[in-house]
Formats: C-alpha cells, sequence, structure tokens
C-alpha cells in the first residue's frame, strides 16, 4: 500500500507534465503559469477522435432449462479462490461452466406459474414444489389471469444446478429468473452517451432514476459558466441557453460566443442537453439553462471581466456558476464577489488547478477560497478507475470534492463549437487528451444545479451552504482519496439524488397559528417547524428576508405584536446532530391594509 503511494510523485508527476502543455485546460487569469497557456495552433486544427468505448455494466446472464439469473449477488462455493465473485468478472461463468455457481441464502427470484396447473390454494400446491423456495407472505393468486409471477426468495444457500433440477422438476413452475428492480428507463438515449465514462464514473443514469430527471425538475436553475464564452448555437447546447443568452466582458462587443473551444466543452459536460438524442448527455436536465459569461479571448485573461461576470450572474439571477479558471495571486476583489454572490444565493464552483501539486505549496485561487460556504473547490479524478488525475491540485481541506477531469489516456468527451470542429464534439486535440479540473469542476457544477432544481422544484428554499453540504454529506468518502480532497469526498449522483430527494420529503414542514390569511395588526403569529422524526436532535435557524435572525433558533417563531417591520419572507433551515442539513422551508407574512395575511 505505501509503496503504490509513494511511487505516485516522481516519475509519473513528471510524464504528465508534459501531456499537460497541451492537455491541461485551465485558462489563467494572467499569465503567471506559463506551463498552461494554451497554443493558438489548438484553435485551427481538428482533432482526431478515439475509438468508441463499449458500454458495460451490464450483468452477465446465466440460463439453463426454465432457470436464468442474473450475475449480481451469486457467490461461488467456497473452494473458489474468492469466496464472493461477482459474474461480471467469472470468465469461467461466462463460458458456461456452472458447477461451482452457489446462489445464496435470501436472494429474490420470480417464479411464472401455471395456475390451471394447480387445483389447491397456493399455499399447499404453489410453486412450493421447489423446496428451496418461500413464496412471499403477500402473494394471492390473482383471477382472471392464466400464469402469473411471483416473489420468491431462496431458504438457504442453494446450488445452481440443484435449483435448476428442482425448477425443471416442478410441472408447474414456468420459468425462474433473477427479480430486477425496475425503474422507468433513465439511460439518456444521447448517441454518445456510452462514450462518457466521466458520467458512468458518477452514475449518472441512477442519479437520473433516483429523482434528478425531467419529470421531478421543473424549476430553472440558472448555471453561469464563466469561461471563454459557449457556442449557443450548437445543436447539443442552443435549447439549453438561459433566455439571456449571457454576455461578454472582453473584447469590442458583448457576444458571449465562443472562439476557443474551452467554455463550450465545460458548458456541454455541465449541461448539454440530456436524452435529446443528439451528442452527448449533460450532467444537468432541461431545466438547467447555460449563462455564457465571456471573459477570456484565449487561454487566459485579466481579473476585472471575471469580478464583473460574478456579478453579473448575481444580479441577473444565476444560481450557480462554474469558474473553470485560476491563478496564483490572491485576489481580494474576486473574493469579496464570491461572498456577495454566495449571499445573494449563488453556489460557485471553482476548478483546484492544474499543477499537480498541494494547494498549500502551490496558493491557487479562487480554489483556496472555498473556506467561504458555498464556494466549492472541485479536484479531478480518472473517471476509468477514480484515481486522483495526476494533474489535479488537491487539499485535505480546500479541495471539497473531486469528480472525473480525466478519462486514462482518452480525453473527456464533450461539446466543441462546430467552428473549432466540424462535428461539435471532442475529446481530444492532436492526439492530446482534453482533460483538466476544468472538466471536471462544471460536472460537479451540473451536480449542484439539480440540488438547486430538484429543491426548488419541491418549494424549499436552498441557499449555498445547504447545497455545498450536501454534496459533501453525500459524497462517497474514498479512504484512497482522504489526502487529496476533504474526507477523500467523491461525487455520485446516485448518492447525491438519494440524498436530497429523502432529505426534501423528510416531512418537515411549517405551521402557523393562527391560520387566518388576513391578521389584524398588533397580533401575534406563531410559526412551528413539523418535522416527521420529532425525536430526531435538530438544530433550527430563522431567517427573515436573508438575513439570520440570531435568537430565533428553536423550532418556533413567534412573532408578537406584529406591525410593519415584520413583514417579509421567513424561512428557517433545520440541521440534524450528524449534520445533515435539511432544506429550509419559505414562509411570507406580508403587510396588508388589514395587517398581515400569510
Ligand atoms: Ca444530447
Ligand atoms: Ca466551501
Amino acid at each position: 500500500m505505501t509503496e503504490q503511494r509513494n511511487r505516485g510523485s516522481g516519475p509519473i508527476r513528471s510524464r504528465l507534465k508534459d501531456s499537460l502543455i497541451l492537455g491541461a485546460l485551465l485558462p489563467l487569469v494572467t499569465a503567471c503559469n506559463p506551463g498552461f497557456l494554451i497554443d493558438e495552433e489548438f484553435s485551427t486544427s481538428l482533432s482526431s477522435f478515439c475509438a468508441p468505448l463499449k458500454p458495460h455494466g451490464h450483468e452477465q446472464l446465466v440460463s439453463q432449462g426454465k432457470v436464468s439469473l442474473l450475475g449480481e449477488g451469486l457467490k461461488f462455493q467456497p473452494e473458489q479462490e474468492e469466496s464472493l465473485v461477482s459474474l461480471k468478472s467469472a470468465s469461467q461463468v461466462a463460458e458456461g461452466d456452472f458447477t461451482s455457481l452457489m446462489i445464496p441464502e435470501g436472494t429474490s427470484l420470480v417464479g411464472t406459474v401455471d395456475l390451471n396447473c394447480l387445483e389447491g390454494g397456493l399455499e399447499e400446491q404453489g410453486p412450493n414444489m421447489i423446496l428451496s423456495l418461500k413464496l412471499a407472505e403477500t402473494s394471492e393468486r390473482i383471477p382472471g389471469i392464466q400464469q402469473q409471477a411471483f416473489t420468491l426468495t431462496t431458504a438457504q444457500d442453494i446450488p445452481y444446478l440443484e435449483l435448476v433440477t428442482q425448477a425443471n422438476e416442478d410441472l408447474c413452475l414456468i420459468s425462474l429468473s433473477s427479480d430486477v428492480e425496475a425503474f422507468l428507463q433513465m439511460t439518456p438515449n444521447d448517441p454518445r452517451f456510452a462514450e462518457q465514462t466521466d458520467m458512468r464514473n458518477i452514475e449518472l443514469v441512477r442519479g437520473r432514476e433516483l429523482g434528478f430527471n425531467d419529470q421531478e425538475i421543473t424549476s430553472e436553475v440558472i448555471l453561469a459558466v464563466i469561461d471563454t464564452g459557449v457556442d449557443y448555437n450548437h445543436p447539443d447546447l442552443r435549447e439549453q441557453m438561459w433566455s439571456g443568452r449571457g454576455r461578454s466582458f472582453v473584447g469590442d462587443n458583448t457576444d458571449p460566443m465562443d472562439n476557443h473551444f474551452h467554455g463550450t466543452h465545460v458548458a456541454g459536460l455541465a449541461a448539454a442537453a440530456s436524452n435529446n438524442g443528439v451528442g452527448i448527455s449533460g450532467v444537468g436536465t432541461r431545466q438547467v439553462k447555460i449563462m455564457a459569461l465571456k471573459v477570456f479571448e484565449g487561454a487566459s485573461g485579466s481579473l476585472a471581466p471575471i469580478v464583473n461576470a460574478v456579478n453579473f450572474a448575481t444580479d441577473q439571477g444565476a444560481h450557480v456558476i462554474n469558474m473553470s479558471l485560476g491563478t496564483g495571486a490572491p485576489s481580494p476583489a474576486l473574493r469579496d464577489a464570491l461572498i456577495r454572490a454566495t449571499d445573494n444565493g449563488v453556489v460557485v464552483f471553482v476548478a483546484a488547478g492544474n499543477d499537480g501539486q498541494s494547494l498549500a505549496q502551490r496558493p491557487t485561487y479562487p480554489a483556496l477560497y472555498s473556506d467561504i460556504p458555498g464556494v466549492i473547490t472541485v479536484g479531478s479524478i480518472n473517471a476509468q478507475n477514480s484515481e486522483i488525475s495526476g494533474f489535479s491540485n488537491f487539499s485535505p481541506t480546500a479541495v471539497q470534492i473531486l469528480a472525473p477531469g480525466s478519462n486514462g489516456a482518452q480525453g473527456v468527451l464533450s461539446t466543441v463549437p462546430t467552428s473549432f470542429n466540424a462535428t461539435g464534439y471532442a475529446s481530444r486535440i492532436n492526439n492530446n487528451p482534453i482533460q483538466g479540473t476544468s472538466m471536471a469542476a462544471p460536472i460537479a457544477a451540473g451536480a449542484g444545479a439539480l440540488v438547486v432544481g430538484y429543491l426548488r422544484s419541491k418549494g424549499h428554499i436552498v441557499t449555498p451552504a445547504l447545497v455545498e453540504s450536501m454534496i459533501k454529506d453525500a459524497a462517497i468518502k474514498d479512504a484512497q482519496l482522504s489526502s487529496r480532497a476533504q474526507d477523500g469526498n467523491r461525487l455520485s449522483l446516485a448518492r447525491l439524488a438519494e440524498f436530497v430527494t429523502q432529505n426534501a420529503n423528510a416531512g418537515l414542514r411549517i405551521v402557523q397559528q393562527p391560520r387566518d390569511q388576513i391578521l389584524p395588526l398588533n397580533g401575534n403569529i406563531r410559526l412551528e417547524v413539523l418535522m416527521s422524526e420529532p425525536n430526531a436532535q435538530l438544530n433550527y435557524q430563522w431567517f427573515k428576508n436573508g438575513e439570520r435572525l440570531a435568537e430565533a433558533t428553536s423550532a418556533t417563531l413567534e412573532v408578537v405584536g406584529f406591525d410593519s417591520e415584520d413583514a417579509g419572507e421567513y424561512w428557517v433551515e433545520v440541521r440534524s446532530s450528524n449534520s445533515r442539513w435539511l432544506p429550509g422551508n419559505k414562509f411570507r407574512l406580508e403587510l396588508t391594509p388589514d395587517g398581515f395575511g400569510c
């Protein structure tokens, strides 16, 4: 273990350095780090494409007689070297050698039974001819159908071949197969989705199934991409553009068209149209809209446009900002703009930088501004194996989440301007992989947009600090990565969707007493938070018009003798003792001619 870790620093690092000159895609605020400057030659040449990857992840199907089982959960008998082996990796099973296969106790199966074959009740004469199987307790015979499927579980470990024999001897049993969890089909139909190792790494499909989809996310989320601009006419981006499109803060006009490629690549990872039958899928769903804010004409630029872009995003109602950029010099102006953004409800995702160094040794900004609640710094992992990307800056404190920003030697596939590459997509440039923390940040930002979108769609108030804590709390805690990012946090859209949807539906609601719509001036009002889990140890914080009410930290908020000063929008954030934040709920108290209405 230790040896492997030591090996990571020397020769590997220097080899990666070489490829970074071409592959690292981190525009700089200043030209203080010439190693990252991107050569002009990129912008004129077409890239060659890597061979499409075969989609994998499908389970091995083992089939004999009436029985067909999926590999997941099956195991081999102890004489095998590994006592517990997934069929996915067991080539001898794929070739038809089932002799050693053991079906563990409690495996869920589906048996289809010919009901005409049964004379008595299910209990006496159901599929229990297979003695090793238990019928689910809720099973009832459905009138009017001749062949019915039942859920069955194995009562003890049973060799696969014995199960096949029993099944074949049961005259009433038509077939027996693995019970498969069924979901809405959420695999995007984008033709190049199979090549998107990065989206597989973050479990995008499972995330869609668990709630991050177009059915559940119905509120618009505006994601500002502060970068080289965006090809807003791109067939996979044009439907995803914010209604105001964006603007440029550099050059002689305000057109945010991308004449480089970086911003379009970044925008595609965050929010290329998903499931539109075209190209790739971004992390975002249909409601995640791109605000294109152009601050670079080439690979580097100056600070003022960036500060202006942050302020523009804040003032124009963006919910999320992505900044795949950095500089070695601290900037109070940028820090102030980020504090203002988060104070106004904008979550900010920042690339950690591509020096392959500790941020403590190689200060990089705004990466080091992740101490601001709601500013989240993103490091890069290799989408193929979830190991740290050699180029990624790291820190066990300042880097707060890791997301895929490289893909072995193949590069990260995303959208590029059609003026840059006629196909509109690229994962390589001049045989060099497109990779960088620039690619990791928008994948995390897309996830942030889904959190905001889901919670907003359910009527919750979403603060940047809440989004940050949810992303961190729901991350995979990868011990191998604990020196690279806080708690080894690695993004999983599946876990994030599960966490967010559970907390959003945790039963938090606010009850108003009295319930009258119009209340007399100088009356009293009481707001009380009711939770579905009343025994949980919870902490409360009430807000009014965005201001924290320092004294209001209990489940109830009482406004006594209210007057015009008490009017406004109230909400509460609830935190459990294990630091799991629950979303706040908005509650508006408005002044009316007669007093207050709620
Ligand atoms: Ca698409
Ligand atoms: Ca932070």
